[in-house]
């Protein structure tokens, strides 16, 4: 059966969306009193990258959001800055704020578009930030009352994410190094920072489910397969390690509600190599318990799986931000070295395009926690250095259609085999500001030109158009 007519036979209330975030899109970080994020200084020190003016998407949500109706797509994702509501993190509300998300959120619902929103997609507020960000468990209080007040002030919205993906902003912060503080292979802050971050996720779901409000809640984690390069006892160990420390540990955290013996074998072993240390406070994991029933939906990202063999050097790492393929390389001490695979594809980023890993993945966690209920894939799609031609001509994006086609194929394979899959979300709606790589790294449905924010069609909305249409 051709790829159309399985999208037909979905179910109704399937969800295609666009995915973006809000310090990737909205621009205006110094408007309508706005407080600053843990991005805003650090950029500029940089100097490679200003944030400003994004996608412009503070101004110009409107036009994405009927753009987005018009291409088929029935759902949005979005994030709320939380440093727009609370511009420190933390003390009054910020009215302009609050006002201009009530805009979006309107806009979106009026046009048939539905908003999934987060609460936090890596936009720390700077003061927070200072005051060690997920490390300090004062943060986890600050978190709970800024979700708290969105509960109660956004009640026109039903679909909510706590975080999104909790390992790659320790990873990135203090692992991999390109994140602020930019620290590398701080094993102890990353790992406690994935555990406090689960209990600021565990509390506010616990907060919402005591509200008794008509929403749904969970939270989105980004899963990579990682797998021996060859298959010897070694390598698999290595890979098992990788495993455990960018999923399991998570996984367990969020879904179990404890971090079983075998995760931490795993764990454990990885943390004495590397001198780091994991403090899990009474109580805690009490309230991980309570919450690991409770979440109505699993947001999961997906772009690539890893391929690893073992190693026991030094640890360290170049990570590719340039798109200059081949730059990449990451060794970390007695877990594994990443490798390249000659007979995978990989992006300009060196990021493995391997569709079968989102296949085996969903097949793996829908086995291994059932308490994961409806999945929705909330990020996935390929960066690409999309051509601009003229104004006349639709930019030609087949390499992301082909990536898109390949793991939708698998996330219906999975489907037709029990696995509850229940929506799309492409990253991205439309090209936006790339963390760590700037905007030269495109992901959108819809081409932005970053001078003039005009948007512009690709081939790739085009053919989304189609496939979201068929079910209409
Ligand atoms: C995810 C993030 C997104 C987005 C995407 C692509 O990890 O949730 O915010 O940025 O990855 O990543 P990048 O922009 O680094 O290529």
């Amino acid at each position: 059966m051709t790829l159309l007519n399985r999208v037909r036979a979905l179910p109704k209330g399937f969800v295609w969306g666009g995915a973006t975030a809000a310090y990737q899109v909205e621009g205006s970080t110094k408007v309508d009193g706005k407080g600053k994020t843990m991005w805003d200084d650090y950029l500029k020190k940089q100097g490679r990258f200003a944030p400003d003016p994004a996608s412009d998407f503070y101004n110009r949500y409107s036009e994405d959001i009927h753009l987005s109706k018009e291409y088929g797509l029935n759902a949005i994702r979005v994030s709320i800055a939380w440093t727009r509501i609370f511009p420190k993190g933390y003390g009054k509300p910020n009215q302009e704020g609050v006002a201009y998300y009530h805009r979006l959120f309107k806009e979106c619902l009026d046009n048939g578009v539905e908003p999934y929103v987060s609460l936090h997609h890596f936009d720390s507020p700077a003061t927070l930030f200072e005051d060690g960000d997920w490390l300090n468990r004062k943060n986890i209080d600050y978190f709970v009352d800024y979700a708290r007040f969105c509960f109660k002030e956004f009640t026109e919205v039903t679909n909510w994410f706590t975080i999104n993906e909790l390992i790659s902003l320790a990873y990135s912060q203090y692992i991999q190094g390109n994140f602020p503080p930019n620290h590398h292979f701080d094993v102890t802050s990353a790992i406690q920072a994935q555990h406090n971050e689960l209990l600021a996720h565990a509390r506010v779901v616990n907060l919402y489910k005591s509200l008794n409000l008509k929403g749904r809640i969970g939270l989105i984690h980004v899963l990579e397969n990682v797998y021996p390069i060859v298959a010897t006892p070694e390598n698999q160990h290595a890979a098992d390690l990788q495993y455990a420390f960018m999923n399991q540990f998570l996984l367990d955290g969020t879904f179990k509600g404890e971090y079983t013996p075998e995760t931490m074998t795993l764990i454990n072993e990885l943390l004495d190599i590397n001198n780091a240390k994991l403090e899990i406070q009474d109580g805690d994991l009490d309230e991980l318990k309570k919450a690991s029933t409770q979440n109505d939906f699993f947001g999961l990202n997906y772009y690539q799986s890893k391929f690893v063999k073992t190693y026991h050097g030094e640890s360290e790492n170049h990570f590719n931000g340039t798109g200059e393929k081949g730059t990449s390389s990451f060794k970390f001490k007695g877990v594994g070295e990443t490798v390249k695979n000659p007979d995978v594809p990989t992006t300009d980023w060196d990021w493995n395009i391997y569709p079968e890993g989102l296949y085996d993945i969903l097949k793996r966690i829908t086995k291994e926690y059932p308490n994961i209920k409806t999945i929705y894939i909330t990020e996935n799609g390929l960066g690409y250095k999309d051509k601009f031609v003229n104004e006349n001509t639709v930019i030609d994006d087949s390499p992301r259609i082909d990536y898109i086609e390949q793991h939708i194929e698998k996330i219906l394979q999975a489907r037709s085999e029990g696995v509850d899959v229940q929506g799309y979300f492409v990253w991205s709606l439309q090209d936006q500001f790339s963390w760590a790589n700037g905007y030269n790294k495109r992901y959108g449905l819809f081409y932005v030109d970053f001078e003039t924010q005009k948007r512009y069609i690709k081939k790739s909305a085009q053919w989304f158009k189609e496939l979201a249409d068929t079910m209409k």
